[in-house]
């Protein structure tokens, strides 16, 4: 009887796979002790590329690990899989317009979706990273008619890990003191980070939230444009912080959220905090037997619920468009 685990990547060749697949394979994501097979999905052009990073996993002799397949075909990547990192996605090209990259990324998200749902185990946890993520994990699940939508999600962890990022550095305090942060709605500039229910050491009175003028001028610009700022400082998009986000949004899914903590994930509305269904949206989630939920009855301020609403309006926009091309 094999318990291993198996974890599918795609877009393994690429620069998050490189970050992610070591740190799943040396036991960040499901511990040291749990058995894992990692199979690893690219384009037949990257087959060169993604056979070298095998061979470096093979190199770094991961006991857990028992076996390391690499393949072209979703078929094969999907099979059986207990998870899915869906990371590789068309690059958005100098002069493309948005549709055009929405266009693509359907025919991928499309195909592969698909392939999970008739593939992998019925239970599977799907998290996609490539962009536009929240609409490209859409796709999937309309396209894996068999699984519960729920078993798709999309990743906004590194904008919440963002967002804790700037309130520890604006207070001058450890990350670990802060909790019930999150971040509403689309992985995009439209997304909505909020600190409105923030304690920091169990306290919800803090100060910075009332500061509306750093919010809305400092903290909300920063963590909505990080992305760019990363691009621009480092010359290539967020690859190790990315992989990281991964791993915090997949082991929290699997393991549990801590007591006392939310954090977000982008789940398919159910209607909660007025978001109509039919899209999937970043909420604040508790985890528990591998199960999550949207945490309900938060209070929500004004400023914010109608950045929340611009957020839905645009991924309502990319839903529709997605419908129209792929008919
Ligand atoms: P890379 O271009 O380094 O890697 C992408 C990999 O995907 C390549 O190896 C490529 O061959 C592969 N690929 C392309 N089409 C494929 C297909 N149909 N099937 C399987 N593999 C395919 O990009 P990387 O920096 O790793 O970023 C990957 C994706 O993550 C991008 O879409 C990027 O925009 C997105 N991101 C999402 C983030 C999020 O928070 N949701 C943050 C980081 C990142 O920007």
């Amino acid at each position: 009887m094999n318990n291993a685990k198996i974890i599918t990547i795609t877009g393994a060749a690429g620069q998050i796979g490189y970050s992610l697949l070591f740190r799943i394979a040396a036991g960040d994501l499901l511990g040291k002790d749990q058995k894992i097979i990692l199979k690893l999905l690219d384009i037949t052009p990257a087959m060169g590329a993604l056979e070298g990073v095998k061979m470096e996993l093979d190199d770094c002799a991961f006991d857990n690990v028992e076996d390391i397949v690499c393949t072209d075909d979703p078929a094969i990547a999907f099979k059986d899989a207990d998870i899915v990192f869906m990371v590789g996605a068309f690059p958005r090209k100098a002069g493309m317009e948005r549709a055009d990259l929405l266009s693509k990324n359907a025919g991928i998200f499309k195909v592969q979706g698909k392939a999970i749902n008739d593939y992998a185990k019925k239970d599977v946890k799907v998290l996609v990273v490539g962009n536009p993520a929240n609409t490209n994990a859409l796709i999937a699940s309309l396209n894996a008619p068999d699984l519960d939508p729920k078993c798709f999600t999309a990743m906004l962890r590194l904008d919440h890990n963002r967002a804790k990022g700037q309130v520890a550095h604006k207070l001058g305090i450890s990350t670990e003191d802060i909790k019930k942060v999150c971040v509403w709605g689309n992985h995009s500039s439209s997304q909505v980070p909020d600190i409105s229910q923030m304690e920091i050491k169990g306290d919800a009175n803090c100060p910075l939230k009332e500061d509306m003028a750093w919010i809305k001028d400092e903290f909300w610009p920063i963590v909505q444009k990080r992305g760019a700022a990363v691009i621009a400082a480092r010359g290539s998009s967020s690859a190790a912080s990315a992989a990281n986000a991964a791993i915090c949004h997949m082991r929290d899914w699997c393991l549990g959220t801590p007591k006392g903590e939310f954090v977000t994930m982008g789940v398919p509305s159910d209607g909660s905090y007025g978001i109509p269904k039919g899209v999937i949206y970043g909420f604040p989630v508790v985890c528990k037997d591998g199960k999550y939920e949207i945490v309900q009855g938060l209070p929500i301020a004004d400023y914010v619920k109608e950045a929340m609403m611009k957020s839905y309006e645009e991924l309502k926009g990319e839903a529709e468009e997605v419908k129209k091309i792929l008919g």
